[in-house]
């Protein structure tokens, strides 16, 4: 034994290979034993604490409502898009995906269809969607498959559109759903997202109205996304709880959020 403790004082240039691997090992031993009980006590302090809401510990609630903080300082109303002056937008803008654009579209009867938390719809036309501030603006314009464009767009805040039809529920929701009038493209954005003050219902390209091709007669212009969420012709908008449907997310398994 006494010589045992010699081996755990001896520098360890002084040892041979046996004397050194045995003092490791003893080293090693007592180390195992000092975390694990460190752990457990550890363990048993968090369970100690009292919870919050009934079911997480404060400590870790903590940690978590810091995270929250972390993710909600990243994500903003403050963090605007950076947006260009109107000369630098590009005309005509290019056209991508035509998915939901296909089927005979009848201008004359279109209205905005808005399926409220009740269940009920409001059908809302283009006339009056116009009636709402405008705003304008371009910015860089990025699609996932890799380009980008500085694009010109104008139409009303979806924050604004919200308020004016009372949408407060629904804006209180977890999730924004949009498809097409025939469905055949839909996507699903989170409701922070879609609240974000640059995220409009688009009526206008370069100051005209959209073309088919982009989206007659409302689109969605959403800069914290990539292009894809960028809803071209609008028929039904939801909300849920739960994620929305995604196209992408859902038949591609593209990342559902695809937040820049
Ligand atoms: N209805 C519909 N909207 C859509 C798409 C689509 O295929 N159908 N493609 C999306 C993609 S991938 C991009 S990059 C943009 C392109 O918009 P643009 O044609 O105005 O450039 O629209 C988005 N919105
Ligand atoms: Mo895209």
């Amino acid at each position: 034994m006494k010589n045992f403790f010699k081996l755990l004082f001896t520098r360890s240039g002084k040892l041979n290979t046996d004397q050194l691997i045995l003092k490791k090992t003893v080293i090693s031993f007592f180390l195992f034993f000092v975390l694990a009980g460190a752990a457990f006590w550890g363990w048993q302090w968090l369970r100690d604490q009292p919870t919050t809401s009934g079911k997480t510990s404060g400590p870790i609630r903590k940690v978590l409502d810091a995270n929250e903080g972390i993710f909600n300082g990243l994500f903003s109303d403050k963090h605007l898009t950076k947006e260009y002056p109107i000369a630098k937008a590009v005309n005509p803008a290019r056209v991508n995906g035509n998915l939901g654009l296909k089927t005979t579209f009848d201008t004359a009867t279109w209205a905005l269809q808005v399926i409220r938390s009740k269940g009920d719809t409001l059908k809302i036309t283009l006339e009056q969607i116009k009636k709402l501030p405008k705003i304008e603006f371009a910015f860089n314009f990025k699609c996932i498959e890799g380009w980008s464009q500085i694009t010109h767009w104008g139409g009303v805040k979806f924050s604004e559109f919200m308020k004016a039809y009372h949408l407060t529920e629904e804006a209180a929701m977890n999730y924004l759903g949009l498809a097409t009038p025939d469905k055949e493209y839909y996507v699903g954005i989170d409701m922070a997202s879609a609240l974000h003050p640059q995220t409009i219902l688009c009526y206008e390209l370069n100051q005209k109205a959209l073309p088919m091709d982009q989206g007659f007669p409302l689109r969605l212009i959403i800069p914290v996304k990539y292009g894809v969420k960028s809803l071209k012709r609008i028929g039904f908008m939801y909300f849920d709880n739960k994620r929305t449907p995604d196209y992408w997310a859902d038949v591609k398994g593209y990342d559902y959020f695809s937040g820049l």
